[in-house]
């Protein structure tokens, strides 16, 4: 049912490009200057994904702001947040499902929730001081294996069918993500205990009670809240290109996955959840307990001064606080509003965002989705933090997977862009009217 709605889109979409290009392929979009070539490229219209956007006020998704896409997403009855499902569907097909396309998307996923036993075996072997996002890019990379797009693109695939065994990679490898994820948590902490899915349970819910959660309905709720958030966020961050570029070069969306799982590992990208849990407890114990706000204020104001980055504050693109952050708020206001870490979380956002503006060079102080994600898995018992960046990927693939499904789509070609070298970069800014894009 899926593939049909999307064959409809594809047609049109690739039409509506093809149109542009023949009309329009020579009009300026934007302008670049030296500057970019050094920071990281920021603000340039440079990627198209037509799934989700950010801008200074943060993610939308098919031009839906986030916190409506989790009010229209469809709920399972007596859940309060929306069904994974439901997501996944809305983001490939840019149609907001009711409840029982969000329920055969569960079904689907079902179906196809197999793991290879050699990835289990390769899980066991790695060593335990490994990091849990190592084992997870791998245990990603290892299923290429299984890749329908690879077998198929051997075999003479058409060009304009590649979608087709792409999404089924999607919806192959996005299915097994709660099992690699819980298998991952079971290896490292809960000493190789394996829990099999229970297949009464929605995908969040199944992750919940396959690392041994599954009495506790916050956690299912956290979980279903937390997969939805951190599911896209355009294509420009650092894990979304990688992603696309990677699968530029016809890679599949195991290989692409992977790779950009190891950029998600980076402390400036996903791994700041787990910097930023592991600040928040260093508070704590600093103090023992939740200081006061002028004492947080003295100990950020020594920390900036140490030259440190503030985890979970500040974003590349964002500029005041990321929705997705005030949605997580909401949650531990309304479930755990007398707990430690949240409360000191809490005291962070009132003091910090003052003491970033006056003492760094920050362009947002606010807080991201990072600054306060910790603190509610941690009181969901979930405490070990180095596992943080692993839930994110499991969000993460969400998106990623969609966007590579829409790449492959509308025939998005190998990215290959020019560098050039720095004499050559003197020689242009010595000859300004070679300098421009015309
Ligand atoms: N604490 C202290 N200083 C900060 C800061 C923070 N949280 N965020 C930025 N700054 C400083 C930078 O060091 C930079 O100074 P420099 O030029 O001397 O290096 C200056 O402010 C300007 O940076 P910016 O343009 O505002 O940010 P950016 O686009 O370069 O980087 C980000 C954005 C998120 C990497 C940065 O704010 C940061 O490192 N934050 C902490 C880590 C974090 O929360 N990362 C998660 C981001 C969201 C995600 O992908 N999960």
């Amino acid at each position: 049912m899926l593939a049909e709605i999307l064959k409809v889109k594809i047609t049109e979409k690739r039409a509506r490009i093809v149109q542009m290009l023949a009309e329009h392929s020579q009009i300026k979009i934007g302008e670049f200057y030296l500057s970019h070539l050094f920071n990281g490229e920021r603000q340039l219209e440079l990627l198209v994904s037509d799934l989700s956007f950010v801008d200074e006020d943060g993610l939308q998704i098919h031009a839906i702001p986030i916190r409506q896409v989790i009010r229209l997403l469809p709920k399972a009855e007596s859940q309060e947040y929306p069904l994974t499902g439901g997501l996944y569907y809305f983001l490939l097909s840019g149609e907001m499902p009711g409840l029982d396309e969000a329920q055969s998307m569960e079904e689907e996923w079902k179906k196809r929730m197999i793991l290879p036993d050699y990835v289990e075996n390769m899980l066991r072997s790695m060593p335990p001081d490994e990091h849990p996002m190592t084992m997870f890019s791998q245990s990603i990379l290892a299923m290429q294996s299984t890749s329908l797009f690879a077998r198929q693109y051997s075999d003479n695939l058409q060009k304009e069918d590649f979608w087709i065994p792409t999404l089924e990679d999607a919806l192959n490898l996005t299915a097994r993500l709660p099992l690699i994820a819980s298998m991952i948590y079971n290896i490292k902490y809960r000493k190789g205990d394996r829990i099999l899915p229970n297949p009464q349970l929605d995908w969040s819910a199944n992750f919940a009670h396959m690392v041994g959660k599954s009495w506790d309905r916050h956690y299912q709720e956290l979980c279903r809240l937390f997969f939805i958030l951190h599911s896209d966020q355009g294509i420009g961050n650092v894990s979304g290109h990688t992603a696309v570029l990677v699968n530029s070069a016809l890679s599949d969306i195991f290989y692409a996955c992977s790779a950009a799982m190891n950029g998600l590992a980076g402390p400036l990208h996903g791994r700041a959840n787990q910097d930023c849990l592991k600040w928040i407890l260093e508070i704590r114990d600093h103090f023992g307990g939740c200081p006061s706000a002028p004492e947080l204020e003295a100990y950020i104001w020594e920390y900036l001064q140490r030259g440190k980055r503030i985890p979970g504050y500040g974003h590349p693109v964002i500029r005041k606080t990321d929705p997705r952050f005030t949605l997580q708020l909401e949650f531990g206001r309304k479930y755990l509003p007398q707990d430690e870490l949240f409360r000191i979380v809490e005291l962070v956002y009132q003091v910090a965002p003052q003491v970033l503006m006056k003492h760094s060079k920050v362009k947002n102080p606010y807080p991201n989705i990072d600054a306060v994600s910790g603190s509610l898995q941690y009181h969901c018992g979930v405490h070990e933090f180095d596992f943080y960046p692993v839930l994110f990927g499991v969000g993460r693939v969400l998106g990623i997977t969609a966007n590579l499904v829409w790449a492959r789509a509308l025939q998005m070609p190998l990215e290959r862009p020019q560098s050039i070298t720095l004499d050559m970069l003197e020689n242009k800014i010595r000859e300004p009217r070679r300098f421009s894009l015309n």
